[in-house]
């Protein structure tokens, strides 16, 4: 019994013992958020839409892509209006993570910065995935995101003046 005792004891004292010795400062948080970039947030019932290309399209490249938006107005890139902005097309990459980043410029995040709505899109053979992605006009996505994907089969280049040529319906409607 005593030992029992004795034991409790001890280990009462280290417990205090250790409560006394550890003076760790706390860790302050919400250091970090000082300049949070900020993402312009989607207006009620905002869209796009692939226009005339369909999942499982099988095109040939370069493809025309036209897309139609609902709730929104389409600009030129400049300035930041909510509710305003201008096309992307993603060829085979997932829309960003971080959406209070700018869109990249580069061959696989497509801008239409001139406020267009259909763009040429050469790609090589087989599968590929395009996705709108709608932004403001500092290329900033609206949160969230303003999206739509498909996926198309680009049929392989077909050897120029060689038997047949033109195919029919080979320059659009
Ligand atoms: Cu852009």
């Amino acid at each position: 019994m005593r030992l029992m005792l004795t034991l409790i004891l001890s280990a009462g004292l280290t417990l205090t013992a250790c409560g006394k010795d550890a003076p760790k400062p706390a860790p302050t948080e919400a250091t970090e958020a000082t300049e949070a970039p900020t993402s312009l947030p989607t207006p009620k019932g905002a869209s796009v839409a692939f226009k005339d290309l369909k999942d499982g399209d099988t095109v040939t490249s370069p493809v025309k892509v036209c897309m139609t938006v609902e709730g929104l107005v389409v600009e030129p890139s400049g300035p930041v209006n909510p509710g305003k902005g201008h096309h992307h097309i993603l060829v085979d990459i997932p829309v960003p993570d971080d959406l209070s980043r700018d869109i990249p410029k580069d061959a696989q995040n497509i801008h239409l910065g001139d406020g267009s709505t259909c763009k040429d899109v050469t790609m090589g053979p087989g599968k590929h995935t395009l996705r709108l992605l709608f932004a403001d006009g500092s290329h900033r996505p609206y949160t969230p995101a303003i999206t739509a994907a498909i996926s198309v089969q680009v049929a392989p280049a077909k050897p120029a003046a060689d038997g047949k040529t033109a195919e029919p319906g080979a320059g659009g409607k």
